[in-house]
């Protein structure tokens, strides 16, 4: 696949309803898109850096200067294979993971389109359909919670996850314990807390959640090793896990039980899967988180969690919670009994609808080898 043109471009879409956690509420995404233009075939990833860096050190704005100024020249005229070559020709730059991502999925996406095969068998993945859970934000009050919680159940998820942070947190899961004793439930502080919090977090026990989610810094191990060993609930980590070598070391250290797996965080699928492969030999599940995506790094992420080690339910639900309209047909729905079939099409599986991304564009900017711009 000769990668003749790259295409950089941002979109804007309002949530159907404001998500927030321990770090900030969101209304509306601002969303960098990335199209790799191959031989008659486009390859299309998301990036899933947010408007600001709050969840990581990534935002819209970082993400679109280092495509720009660094990974689009390096790919530029290339031939590659396959999307598994891709990271090879980025290593040059550190970090900027969410950024690299968005370039290698879509080389993927390419790739399996010119293959005629689908996504997820392009990455290895054998489950037919995945098991879904939900991220529910921090309310504006309890009931509103109740509420949430309620009716995600009632459409079928599977497990329910809680945002939680200092002040929202043993209050609300004691009021949805009494309620569903027996629902699979888990919360996520995204890097709340400290270890003076120790015996508050070891008195979560009492709720028997699945995982306790990144309680601590985004960039430790070492503490959440010391406080893994204090708690019965198993800790799982997402911002802490940046690759496979992480995974292995916090694995090592006893820093979490359980790993959340978000492609754009580890910098693309090929670190992705060798994330997952890494925690299926040392018989850690792993799931698939989400940031709250369009269609198509919905469509990634459901490709993605058709790998075997992806055990547990994960935050890939429907497009109707995030978006009035998706920009994918059709969009993702969810089973009653909390699951999306795995599309067995060529290709990821779902079209994009691109009158509506163009509608939706606020800035595009084409790049073509040997050009600076075009
Ligand atoms: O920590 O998993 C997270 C959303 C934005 C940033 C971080 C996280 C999340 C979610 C939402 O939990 C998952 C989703 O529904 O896409
Ligand atoms: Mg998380």
């Amino acid at each position: 696949m000769k990668i003749e043109a790259i295409t950089l471009r941002e979109i804007q879409m309002p949530l159907v309803h404001f998500f927030e956690t321990s770090f900030g509420r969101t209304y509306h995404r601002r969303i960098m898109l990335l199209t790799v233009h191959c031989e008659g075939v486009d390859g299309w990833g998301e990036c899933v850096a947010g408007e600001d860096p709050f969840f990581s050190a990534e935002s819209v704005e970082t993400a679109w200067y280092c495509a720009e100024k660094y990974l689009a020249p390096m790919l530029l005229g290339k031939s590659v294979a396959a999307g598994n070559e891709v990271p090879a020709l980025l290593t040059r730059v550190r970090g900027n993971r969410m950024a690299k991502a968005a370039i290698e999925n879509a080389t993927w996406d390419a790739e399996a389109q010119i293959r005629n095969a689908p996504l997820h068998q392009v990455l290895g993945g054998t489950r037919k359909e995945i098991n879904c859970g939900v991220s529910i934000g921090i309310q504006d009050s309890p009931e509103q919670l109740l509420e949430k919680i309620a009716t995600e159940l009632a459409a079928g998820y599977q497990r329910i996850k809680l945002k939680v942070k200092p002040g929202w947190d043993v209050n609300i899961l004691e009021r949805v314990r009494s309620k569903w004793p027996d629902i699979l439930l888990s919360c996520d502080a995204n890097s709340a807390y400290t270890m003076h919090d120790a015996a508050h977090l070891k008195s979560f026990d009492r709720f028997r959640l699945l995982m306790i989610e990144q309680p601590l810094w985004n960039d430790d191990f070492y503490f959440h090793g010391r406080l893994q060993r204090q708690l019965d609930t198993a800790i799982c980590l997402d911002e802490g896990i940046r690759n496979a070598r992480d995974a292995e070391a916090a694995i090592e250290h006893g820093s979490c039980r359980i790993i959340n797996i978000k492609v754009g965080r580890v910098g693309g699928f090929s670190e992705a899967i060798k994330v997952h492969f890494v925690a299926e030999r040392a018989n850690v599940p792993v799931w698939c988180g989400g940031m709250l995506e369009t269609g198509l790094g919905r469509s990634h992420n459901i490709a993605l969690s058709s790998l075997e080690n992806f055990r547990l339910p994960g935050d890939v639900s429907a497009s109707k919670r995030y978006w009035k309209e998706d920009i994918i047909e059709p969009e993702v729905t969810v089973s009653a009994k909390g699951t999306i079939p795995v599309p067995q099409s060529a290709g990821r599986g779902f079209r994009l609808r691109e009158d509506l991304i163009e509608r939706l564009t606020t800035r595009k900017q084409t790049f073509r080898a040997g050009a600076t711009s075009a």
